[in-house]
């Protein structure tokens, strides 16, 4: 029983370890829609090339999104523009500006990933 102990120790060790540190690890992007698609799809990404891209605006980024997922969508679910921010290495920030289209009002919605980064919805750990 000690010994299960200490095993699950290390593997929650190690775990922890390649959690920490660059990309997110990430599954095939699941189908959704708005922010959560994109933030699976770049999740993805950031897995396949290393880190997030420096910005959405580049064709390739695009296509190579869509790759993942046909539906990704780079407009939130009001059809104003995803803003997107690389806030550093394997870190992101996707927000919507919500029903009222106004950013910094209290129905943005937030998603932020990386190292040591947490969205606003998150519990805390
Ligand atoms: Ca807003």
């Amino acid at each position: 029983m000690r010994r299960l102990a200490i095993h699950a120790g290390w593997i929650l060790l190690v775990l922890g370890h390649l959690g920490g540190v660059g990309c997110r690890r990430a599954v095939p992007p699941q189908p959704g829609p708005g922010l959560e698609g994109l933030a699976s799809a770049l999740d993805y990404y950031c897995m396949q090339m290393g880190d997030y891209p420096d910005s959405l605006d580049g064709t390739n980024v695009v296509e190579r999104l869509r790759s993942y997922h046909p539906e990704v969508s780079l407009n939130d679910s009001w059809g104003h523009p995803v803003k997107y921010r690389k806030i550093g290495p394997g870190s992101l920030e996707l927000r919507s500006v919500g029903a009222d289209g106004v950013e910094g009002t209290k129905d943005d919605v937030v998603i932020r990933r990386g190292p040591g980064v947490s969205s606003p919805g998150d519990s805390p750990k």
